[in-house]
């Protein structure tokens, strides 16, 4: 099958032993928190706040960090490609509980021992939420300075661990900052909490670390559960606030109005800077978090990245959290899924099309990208599979097996 859809390609113009060994070569960031659903492993946390969600109660969740290793240990078994894995504060390693405005890279230390034995590359996130001085609903913006003051030193400190993760492992590390700060109802003041945040962030970015080491993103929303009226870092306000600082913005295809598109953002982006971050996950109605499907929108954002050469540019992470099922497959579901839309991407003759677009040819431009549509893909992503040492369209018999020699004993 697969020999007869590499000739079918071929007439397109398309080189699919190429296209497989570019897939293999795009890192995607998986993210760690798929495992236990957001919880982290500091002892005195309380539940997920900040307006995300976690639903579901699916039996097998990862309760400390032996659990979540071994776990991931299973879900890159089932992944092709080149992987980093994405870490939050709260899941450092600690004899006991560090302040989360006193970590330090000694606390990532198992992390990056664990990561380097695979070859995996780090990233990193502040964690301005599920904590006690985030009760309010604001951190950065706050208006109260000892809470603003806080989540400062936090974010001193997370791009601290970021900068050394990145020296350490010898491939820059992204750090994103991501809050919450929002109100449930109609503000009194739209301006002061963006003036604090903007103050916020500079006093953090003005601690200097090489580019070599870490890259600076921040992540807007558009709103979250329990601050549906106003959030103070809004897509505008982050975007002229990368574009002025020198460092950059993360799209996350969750948090804009639901016919906004990121595939769009992507390409006006990469006019203005030389890298965007992306969280790529699905949202239903909301900011869901759901996984990641083979979906339309998911194989537009895969032809931007590359259609334009972008690579090295977009920076891809995901995140998506579902506890209503099998939490092995949801996390193995959506990672498989993102590959699949770039081996898709990367088996469409783009310069063609490109070619029927600048000289007006839309007709025959509608015609075959309808008809690209049907060719053998299937084919090239088993034949990719198989290279990549990674189990084929029955890989879930390997997660069955899974819960029920490990998952099923975690009461
Ligand atoms: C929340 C943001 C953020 C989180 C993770 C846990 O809306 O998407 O990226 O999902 O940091
Ligand atoms: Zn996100």
């Amino acid at each position: 099958m697969y020999d007869s859809a590499k000739t079918l390609y071929k007439e397109w113009g398309v080189d699919t032993e190429k296209a497989m060994k570019k897939c293999a070569s795009i890192p995607v960031s998986l993210h760690c928190w798929q495992g236990d659903d957001v919880t982290g492993f500091e002892k005195s946390a309380g539940p997920l706040s900040g307006g995300i969600q976690t639903t579901g109660n699916y039996p097998g969740k990862a309760r400390n960090k032996d659990e979540l290793m071994k776990d991931l240990d299973v879900v890159y078994s089932l992944i092709p490609g080149k992987k980093r894995l994405n870490l939050h504060t709260h899941y450092a390693i600690t004899d006991s509980e560090v302040p989360r405005d006193q970590v330090a890279p000694e606390h990532f230390k198992a992390w990056l021992d664990w990561a380097k034995k695979r070859k995996i590359g780090l990233d990193f996130n502040a964690t301005p939420f599920s904590h006690p001085m985030a009760s309010s609903g604001m951190t950065l913006s706050s208006p109260d300075n000892k809470v603003r003051d806080y989540w400062i030193r936090h974010c001193k400190a997370t791009r601290k661990i970021a900068a050394w993760l990145g020296e350490q492992q010898g491939s820059p590390c992204l750090h994103d900052i991501w809050i919450p700060d929002g109100l449930k109802d109609i503000p009194a003041d739209r301006l002061g909490p963006r003036e604090r945040l903007r103050d916020a962030l500079d006093e953090i970015y003005s601690v200097k670390y090489s580019k070599e080491h870490i890259i600076d993103v921040v992540e807007s929303k558009l709103f979250g559960i329990g601050l549906e009226s106003y959030t103070a870092g809004s897509s505008e306000f982050y975007i002229a606030y990368a574009a002025t600082r020198g460092i950059y913005v993360l799209l996350d295809n969750g948090h804009y109005h639901p016919t906004e598109l990121v595939s769009d953002k992507i390409p006006a982006l990469l006019s203005i800077f030389d890298k965007v971050a992306l969280h790529v996950t699905r949202s239903v109605h909301w900011d869901s978090d759901h996984v990641v499907l083979f979906a339309d929108e998911i194989k537009e954002i895969a032809k931007e990245i590359i259609r334009n050469k972008a690579e090295d540019k977009v920076l891809i992470g995901l995140d998506y959290f579902d506890a209503s099922i099998n939490r092995i497959a949801a996390w193995a579901v959506g990672a498989r899924n993102f590959q699949k839309a770039l081996l898709y991407a990367l088996l469409i003759p783009h310069d063609k099309l490109k070619q029927l677009q600048d000289s007006g040819q839309f007709s025959k431009l509608m015609v075959l990208q309808e008809e690209i549509k049907t060719l053998p893909f299937g084919a090239v992503w088993e034949e990719y599979l198989k290279r990549q040492n990674v189990p084929g369209a029955d890989w879930f018999g390997q997660v069955e097996k899974y819960e029920k020699d490990v998952l099923s004993g975690r009461k």
